[in-house]
Parts: structure tokens; sequence; C-alpha cells
């Protein structure tokens, strides 16, 4: 299952970095979150695969209505915990399940993602589902891609260079293959970020939507110089009035080292 595991890595890495489009905020977040014009899935999902990006991470079920369009074109992460912002407040720090391991596996899938809230006062429960998910996945040889966010309590900045880099090594130490997380906002501390990861790679998770796109791509250009392996992004895309353009200009910063003065002309 090494073996698996590392074709299907490869498939998502490519050449060692990738661009993964983020779209689980139909859940995360609400339909609200998506412009008019990408309610409908297909319609912002044909624009990201037309722009050529490497990997979509998305929930089962929209996985299963929308695989004519990515089906064979770009790798897929089927995530398989959520949660909704319809939720008490509290409750948020919780990701429950949202599909199956072998949902993954049938739908041809190149990885399986899950969240864990490091700090949060669910994180033994968030464990144990990581811990469920990553034993099956192993069978399958199939990746685990950690979204390692740290949130609760006891957290007052989640951006904070030593609350992420905590989160990422504690997502490298729970057998996480690929990790997510927050920027923490310049080159030098997501250094740190990449350095506690201890090898496992680091993709930077989007965030808010910036409203100069030369900042998103600033962001993205530390990240790589930084040691980071890409990102894995929503709202900067599905948000921007050109989302094939936007992909274009991530992956020229991405894979082919260009700077963001550059590629923000593309
Ligand atoms: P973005 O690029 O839009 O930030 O997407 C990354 C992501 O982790 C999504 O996968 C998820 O839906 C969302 O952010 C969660 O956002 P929040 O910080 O509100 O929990």
């Amino acid at each position: 299952n090494e073996v698996g595991k590392r074709i299907r890595l490869s498939r998502i890495l490519r050449n060692d970095r990738a661009v993964v489009f983020a779209f689980d905020h139909g859940v995360e977040h609400g339909p609200s979150d998506f412009p008019p014009e990408h309610v409908n899935p297909r319609v912002i999902l044909e624009k990201v695969v037309d722009a050529g990006v490497d990997a979509i991470m998305m929930l089962p079920g929209i996985a299963r209505i929308t695989w004519d369009i990515w089906g064979n074109k770009t790798a897929l992460i089927v995530k398989v915990t959520s949660k909704t912002n319809l939720r008490p407040k509290d409750e948020r720090l919780l990701q429950s399940p949202f599909g199956y391991v072998e949902d993954a596996v049938a739908l041809g899938a190149d990885a399986v993602a899950a969240t864990v809230y490091w700090g949060s006062q669910y994180e033994d429960l968030m464990l144990q589902r990581w811990f469920t998910i990553r034993e099956s996945a192993e069978t399958y040889g199939l990746p685990c891609l950690q979204l390692a966010y740290p949130r609760g309590p006891a957290i007052a900045n989640r951006y904070d260079v030593e609350i992420v880099r905590y989160g990422a090594r504690a997502a490298a130490e729970s057998g996480a293959d690929l990790i997510k997380t927050y920027y923490t906002g310049n080159l030098e501390t997501f250094r740190e970020v990449v350095r506690a990861a201890s090898g496992i790679p680091v993709l930077m998770s989007g965030g808010p939507r910036r409203e100069k796109e030369i900042d998103f791509l600033r962001d993205v250009w530390n990240v790589i110089q930084a040691g980071g392996k890409g990102v894995v992004v929503g709202r900067n895309i599905f948000q921007h009035k050109n989302p094939k353009a936007m992909i274009k200009a991530v992956k020229a910063v991405v894979h082919e080292d260009k700077t963001p003065e550059e590629a923000v002309k593309l």
C-alpha cells in the first residue's frame, strides 16, 4: 500500500507541488459563500478544470454528481468530515463524519481529507475519527490530507506561528501524508511551520478572499519560498470575477516560480 500511496500522491503533487481547489464551502459556510453564478457546482468546476488545477478537494455528494467534469482530468481528494455554521457556535469546533473512506475509493479518489481542530474541546473525538479514517485509508493505499487547524477556547490567535507550527507538527506526528494549514503572514514564520512538519508536505489554506489578487499571490509566493508545497484554495478562486485567470496565476507562482508581479499579468 506504500506504493499506491506514492503513486496517488504524485498525481496530486505534480513535480512535488500542487494547486488544489477547495470546494467544501457549500457545507462549511453555506451557499451564500458563492456568487450567484457559482452556486451551481458544475459552472465553477468546469472553469477550474479548464484552467488546469492539479486537484479538487470536495465532499462525496458533489464529487458524485460532477464526475464527468473532473474525472480523468484532475486529481480528486474526497473530504470525509465537515460541519455547518448552522450549529451552535461552541459545537462548530467539532467536525462530523461526512462520508467514508470507501466513498473516496468508490469515487476513484487520489486522497482522503479530514479536519482536526487542534486545541478544540473536541480534540479527543476528532483524533479518534482521524485515526479511524487513517487506518482504513492505509489499507487502500490512499494518502490522508489533514486540515490541521488550530482553533479552540485557549487559542487567542490561530495564525500565530507558535500555534500554527504546533498544529503542523501534531499533524505530522498523527501520520498525515499532506498538511493543510493557515498562512502565518510572512515567509520567515511559514518556514518555521514547514520545518516543524518534518518533511511532510505543507499546503497553505487560502483563507478569506483578498481584495487585490497580487496580495494573495504574494502570500503564495512566500509559502513556496518558505518550502511549502502549494495551496488549497477556495474563496480566492470562486469569489474572484475571473477564476480561470486566478488559477493560472497561482499555478505560475507554484509551478513555474514566477514572481507575483509576473503572474498577476497572466
Ligand atoms: P478557502 O481558500 O476558501 O479558505 O478554503 C479553505 C477551507 O479550509 C475550506 O476547505 C473550508 O470550507 C474553509 O476554508 C473553512 O473556513 P473556516 O475558516 O471558516 O472554517
